[in-house]
């Protein structure tokens, strides 16, 4: 069954210079690209990404580090995966959470590192379920920037929506 998922190229990644690398290694899965664009982080983002570990202490480290307070680069790259077990292709070749022992060819295996702090700092990040690929996607994206129809939506009308337009 074809499902997605979310990559996100951290800012140690964009940092490292690893972008093309990691896409490179991604395209071993020959899973469809259906979504991609920089984002610049917000703190509710951040927050709202990483809420299932809002209680553990590397928790604030955390927020800082996605939103690249901690690299002096205030972007990731979001990417979407489609196609059949999406989800566990990508996680196979990120690795392990934690970089140290994350198999030595897998993306954070080969790039990650542990900060002096003891947060992992692991170039990428890969949704780790089905439910938890739809909470994230729906956060990151909205439905026009996806070129599949992946979940259901509806056409609203937008009053007084500020919007940057191009002059
Ligand atoms: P994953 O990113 O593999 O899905 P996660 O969702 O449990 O892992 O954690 C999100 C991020 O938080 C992870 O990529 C790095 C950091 N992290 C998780 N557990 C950690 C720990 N025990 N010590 C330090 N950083 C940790
Ligand atoms: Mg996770």
């Amino acid at each position: 069954m074809s499902q997605a998922a979310l990559i996100l190229i951290k800012p140690d990644g964009l940092k490292k210079s690893l972008t093309g690398n990691i896409l490179t290694r991604l395209s071993e899965t020959k899973l469809e690209i259906v979504a991609a664009k920089m984002v610049r982080v917000s703190d509710e983002l951040a927050i709202e990404h990483y809420c299932h570990l809002k209680d553990k202490v590397f928790f604030p480290e955390l927020v800082k580090y996605i939103k690249g307070e901690l690299h002096d680069r205030r972007k990731v790259m979001a990417l979407i995966y489609w196609g059949t077990d999406a989800i566990q292709k990508c996680r196979d070749l990120a690795g392990a959470t934690n970089p140290e022992t994350a198999e030595s060819t897998s993306i954070r295996g080969s790039y990650g590192r542990i900060l002096t702090s003891g947060l992992y700092e692991n170039v990428i990040h890969v949704s780790s379920n089905e439910s938890e690929a739809q909470r994230e996607i729906k956060l990151w994206f909205c439905p026009e920037e996806i070129i599949v129809d992946l979940y259901a939506n509806h056409e609203i009308i937008a009053k007084e929506v500020k919007k940057m337009a191009w002059l």
